[in-house]
């Protein structure tokens, strides 16, 4: 059948040796990596909205790419549900996500809005029931129409908060429905141009019971999923309050949610809030809100979210180790919330972008489980710590010790530290060895 895609055959595992350029040369989906198929590792989901809607705009200029669904319809609308299904079967992605306004157009009141949502959603329902396709989480946008340019749930205008909520129940049960594996909640605009017009620590308050609302209605609708925020330091507002890893989990804590939210961390997201995507990982883990991931990449040198596809192997290959370390995903996957540059403007070049990520992250998942499988990154790490076994060490941690134990224990045992090294640069060497 011939669609927007031509008669472009269903892009399979080819091997290094691929001739064709549309083969798949490292994902491998039945592969086994560390006893596990590698498909069930990734988890790669391909978003609706960069995909889909974007019409390649940048500050300077207009629309370049020229998609037959392009505008208001419910018609269009359905076409566009037919050429996104068409690319998820041509790259065999086991997930896709959307926000609702991304798959259905806005109506002249939430009713008319949400009607359209729902007629969409069936027809993915029905699009479901052949293809393989599964939908890893949907979320609502609450940040690109006016009545959102002064946050959603953290808006001065009580209605404003109101019909975000009742835009979020509506995706959040379509998500139930289409059997989401989780629900996602970026800031969008949660968050403040000027502390000049600005109540923070109301805006707080608003944000906090808004995360309540969402997760008590999780549970009344029964919703199995998990509910994630997506932590961004700026852009669109200059101060956003899910900033990074840190700053959710004390919002979480200060609202007694931090065993009922997860974090979805982006990489470019990451970048712009001055940490390494493994750092925002690490921690995520370390604090048990490690929920999934967007993959798209940052520019380095750009100081925005430009939503790269991966390409540095190495970079992936580190983070795909902090996320094997703390166990894999359960719930989450790797979701490319990335877009083509504006003058790629040709069908397949959605194609190539998303193989090459994926061929990316297969490569980078083989050097994680390699790094993981020799066991001296870990070793050493265990090892730098090993001094906190020693009997006397464990006295300080575990309340035996107060501060005045502890400095007649320095005495008593003439503690002197010896200094020993971070060896950064043999483990530096180390990691290469597997990249
Ligand atoms: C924007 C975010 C957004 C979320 C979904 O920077 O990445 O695309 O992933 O609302
Ligand atoms: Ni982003
Ligand atoms: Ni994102």
């Amino acid at each position: 059948m011939s669609g927007h895609f031509g008669d472009q055959a269903p892009i399979r595992f080819a091997g290094r040796e691929a001739t064709e350029e549309l083969a798949f040369r490292h994902y491998d989906p039945d592969a086994l990596v560390l006893g596990k198929r590698m498909e069930d590792h990734l988890r790669f989901a391909v978003c609706y909205w960069h995909n889909f809607v974007w019409p390649g705009t940048d500050p300077f200029g207009g629309q370049t790419f020229e998609r037959p669904w392009f505008g208001d319809s419910m018609e269009q609308a359905r076409a566009k549900a037919d050429a996104a299904f068409e690319m998820f079967e041509l790259l065999g992605v086991p997930f896709f996500c959307f926000h609702d306004r991304d798959i259905a157009p806005e109506g002249a009141t939430l009713a008319e809005s949400n009607t359209n949502v729902r007629a969409i959603a069936e027809l993915f329902a029905r699009k479901m029931e052949t293809a393989r396709v599964r939908l890893l989480w949907g979320t609502a946008n609450l940040f690109s129409n006016r009545r959102y340019m002064a946050g959603a749930a953290t808006n001065p205008d009580p209605d404003v908060f109101a019909y975000a909520a009742a835009q979020v129940k509506n995706v959040l049960e379509v998500t139930h429905e289409l059997g989401g594996a989780n629900y996602v909640l970026w800031g969008g605009r949660e968050g403040y141009e000027t502390l000049l017009n600005t109540d923070l620590k109301r805006e707080l308050q608003q944000l906090g019971r808004f995360l309540t609302l969402v997760v008590d209605h999780k549970h009344k609708i029964g919703f199995p999923g998990t509910i994630l925020i997506e932590p961004k330091p700026q852009e669109p507002t200059k101060h956003q309050y899910d900033f990074d890893v840190a700053a959710v989990y004390g919002l979480l804590k200060t609202y007694g949610l931090e065993n009922e939210v997860k974090v979805n961390i982006e990489v470019g997201h990451a970048v712009l809030a001055g940490h390494s995507f493994e750092h925002e990982l690490a921690l995520a883990s370390a604090l048990g809100i490690l929920g999934s991931c967007d993959i798209n990449r940052n520019d380095y040198q750009s100081g925005w979210d430009t939503d790269q596809f991966p390409n540095d192997v190495p970079e992936v290959a580190l983070a795909l180790y902090y996320i094997l370390r703390a166990g894999g995903f359960t719930t989450g996957g790797l979701n490319f919330d990335a877009k083509l540059r504006r003058q790629s403007i040709e069908p397949d070049d959605l194609l190539h972008a998303h193989v090459g990520g994926m061929d990316v992250c297969a490569r980078a998942l083989k050097a994680a489980a390699a790094m993981l499988e020799e066991g001296s990154l870990e070793r050493f790490v265990a090892e730098r710590y090993a001094g906190w076994d020693a009997p006397e060490a464990r006295k300080m941690l575990d309340g035996t010790y107060d501060l005045a134990a502890i400095a007649d224990y320095v005495e008593r045992a003439g503690v002197q530290p010896t200094p020993r090294s971070g060896r950064q640069e043999y483990l530096e060497n180390l990691v290469n060895r597997f990249c």
